[in-house]
């Protein structure tokens, strides 16, 4: 089967405190499946592209009710493999009335197992885009090892590739997160990152200087994402801002995988540069509206948001 994109990582079981802002008072818990990764991978599937997500779910109840959560998106996740281990979780308060503070229960996780064998050559060869991220590394040396090998295996085949460098300094040193993806940001496609997170990798908070830096790099286009505010990029040298659409934002978690989601299918879909990154912040815009990773996710078709959707955020 050919794919449009594929990614792997690891998915969590997120739990939001629903009665209070604080998951030290709070009493109820909704449950919903994200995970950076397979969020681009559920943008893209809303989008009427094919993808294909891949990951080490335990034996247990989380991992199956997270398969079929990402199965009923349309997403293919036949290669999944199920080990002897548990499948992470996060909990988090919706961030109503105080910020967004997150604790996890993933140390030793079975997505933590994954190792480079797991992803065969023919996932990589049967897919029009490769989707990475930091995290991946930053859960054990073996996730790491995984994001080189099929960074260099979609670069052997002439695979096009995004990686988002997605720090996450509960799980790793900025030390350590330089080291592991310095050398990994290079001849991608598509880099994308927040102004803090450039900065640890590129060693510098000039923003137009690590973005054109990252396209000497060979990073096609270097998106540097700011929330609601105007992102920066690079394409070619050409640095440049996109203002994203205004909505009200009532929780900006996942809208970051939506923004790579929305433009990887753009331009997969035959967009221009500069289109893709466009249609990427209105599906970044739509899921912070809304709470959750994807409940915001527009549809569309063939990598095109629909138009109604568009022309209802003024975008078109
Ligand atoms: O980008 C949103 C993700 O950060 C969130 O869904 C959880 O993948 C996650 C993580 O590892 O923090």
């Amino acid at each position: 089967m050919k794919t449009d994109l594929f990614t792997f990582g690891e998915v969590l079981s997120v739990f939001i405190s629903s009665d209070t802002d604080s998951v030290m008072s709070a009493t109820k818990f909704e449950r919903v499946t994200a995970g950076a990764e397979v969020n681009v991978a559920v943008t893209l599937s809303r989008l009427g592209l094919k993808s294909q997500y891949f990951s080490r779910f335990g034996n247990d109840q989380l991992g199956s009710v997270m398969l079929a959560d990402i199965e009923a998106e349309g997403v293919d996740v036949s290669l999944a493999k199920r080990v002897d281990s548990f499948t992470a979780a996060m909990v988090r308060n919706p961030g109503k009335t105080a910020p967004v503070e997150i604790s996890y229960l993933r140390k030793g996780s079975a997505a933590s197992t994954i190792e480079p064998a797991d992803i065969l050559d023919t996932y990589i060869s049967s897919t029009r885009w490769l989707h990475t991220t930091g995290i991946t590394c930053a859960i054990s040396q073996t996730g790491e090892a995984t994001v080189k090998h099929a960074l260099k295996k979609a670069s052997d085949l002439g695979v096009k590739t995004s990686l988002d460098l997605n720090l996450r300094r509960k799980l790793w040193s900025e030390a350590d997160a330089k080291k592991a993806l310095q050398p990994l940001a290079e001849n991608i496609e598509l880099l994308i990152g927040g102004e803090d997170e450039y900065q640890v990798v590129f060693g510098s908070s000039d923003v137009k200087k690590v973005l054109i830096e990252a396209n000497n790099r060979g990073c096609k286009i270097a998106v540097m994402t700011k929330g609601d505010q105007p992102m920066r990029y690079a394409i070619g040298g050409e640095y440049g801002e996109i203002t994203p659409p205004k909505v009200v934002a009532v929780d900006p978690v996942g809208s970051g995988d939506a923004f790579t989601g929305g433009s990887i299918a753009g331009l997969l879909s035959g967009m221009g540069e500069l289109d893709a990154l466009k249609q990427g912040s209105i599906c970044g815009a739509l899921v912070a509206s809304m709470f959750g990773d994807w409940t915001g996710t527009p549809t569309g078709s063939g990598g095109v948001i629909d138009q109604v959707i568009a022309e209802k955020l003024g975008s078109k």
